[in-house]
């Protein structure tokens, strides 16, 4: 052996055992023994938006993101009710979760490629499909976001909202000025206080936001949509089961829904001679085992939680105060986006 096919070789076991061993790093801060140690949950979520994310007076948490913490826990611990919630503001979200705060961040939080690859994360789906709109007072007769032409805006820091804004200006060639803040509460003040003539979020938030001004019937949301904001659970890199197992649990709650598995009827359900709703309640098949998990994790999510269809009537369409409409969220069965890989 040549001095260089030495040195080489040597540089290959020194690699070999450097890979080993931040390997076995990772194999021993693997968040599912993290979860199942601490018997808990830690769930990122928003610091208060009905419909999403919000304690009642007694600290009680709901939500749709919140509820996909339930259904995870439900899952993962066999209690929906093994949550400990972090509420964190559009700016600390991916800090909390890279520095190992959270385990997993549900906050409408929209899947873009700088935050999936830059930022550490991996978005497990979309559990709300969603896109940017403007609130404006009925009094000023607009009612196209064209006609915002020199407006004052008010808008989030941190978010993608904020950047949308600008691109839309420049793509109509209009002119605007931002007046941006910090938490969602200062901005809306700052909206109904005149300081600004437009309040931007997400379509859904909206929504939500327009019910918290003092006097709803005096706001009006615009038609436009003028982004794409897919929002949806995201976990750290580098921990592919974990990742796998949120991103399941979000496909079993689509999968319950199309099979018309309901927290009501899972029970007779598990009964169903249907090979699919078999394999989802964990009756056929040992398809738990490569999540970690034991067969009947789906079971427990739905029984717990419900299906998506009744997560989100619940926390956001029909049964809530903010009544929105299926829409892109509905089942693609049923002309919408949602749409869950098969459990085989
Ligand atoms: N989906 C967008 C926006 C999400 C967002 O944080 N929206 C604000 C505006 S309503 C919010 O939830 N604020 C709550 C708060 O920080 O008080 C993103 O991921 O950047």
């Amino acid at each position: 052996m040549t001095h260089f096919a030495r040195r080489a070789a040597l540089a290959a076991v020194v690699l070999a055992g450097l890979a080993g061993l931040t390997g076995a790093a990772s194999a021993q801060t693997k968040t599912l023994d993290t979860v199942k140690q601490r018997g808990q949950l830690v769930c990122g979520v928003n610091v208060g938006l009905p419909g999403f994310g919000a304690a009642d007076d007694k600290g009680v948490w709901s939500g749709l993101d919140v509820d996909y913490c339930k259904a995870i826990a439900a899952a993962v611990l066999g209690d929906a009710g093994k949550v400990r919630y972090v509420p964190t503001t559009t700016k600390e979200r991916f800090t909390a979760l890279q520095s190992g705060e959270i385990d997993v961040l549900n906050r409408n939080t929209t899947w873009t490629i700088s935050r999936d690859s830059s930022l550490g994360l991996s978005f497990a789906g979309v559990n709300y499909y969603d896109g940017q709109g403007f609130m404006v007072k009925k009094a000023a007769g607009v009612k196209s976001g064209k006609e915002l032409g020199g407006a004052t805006i008010c808008v989030q820091t941190g978010t993608t909202t904020e950047l949308n804004l600008a691109d839309f200006f420049r793509i109509n060639n209009l002119q605007y000025k931002p007046l941006v803040f910090e938490k969602m509460d200062e901005a809306l003040r700052a909206y109904q206080a005149n300081r600004c003539d437009a309040f931007t979020t997400d379509a859904s938030q909206l929504y939500a936001v327009r019910l918290l001004t003092s006097n709803p019937d005096e706001h009006i949301v615009l038609p436009d949509i003028i982004s794409k904001e897919p929002l949806g659970p995201a976990v750290r890199q580098g921990d592919s089961q974990w990742f796998t197992i949120v991103r399941w649990v979000h496909f079993a709650l689509l999968n319950a829904e199309e099979l018309n598995v309901t927290q009501a009827n899972v029970d007779e359900m598990l009964n169903s001679t249907h090979p699919d709703v078999k394999r989802l309640l964990g009756k056929e098949g040992d398809f738990g085992k490569g999540l970690g998990l034991d067969n009947d994790w789906a079971y427990r999510a739905v029984k717990q939680v419900g299906n998506y269809g009744e997560v989100f009537e619940r926390n956001v369409g029909s049964g809530s105060r903010l009544k929105i409409d299926r829409g892109l969220n509905g089942l693609w069965t049923k002309g919408g986006l949602q749409y869950a890989p098969p459990i085989r």
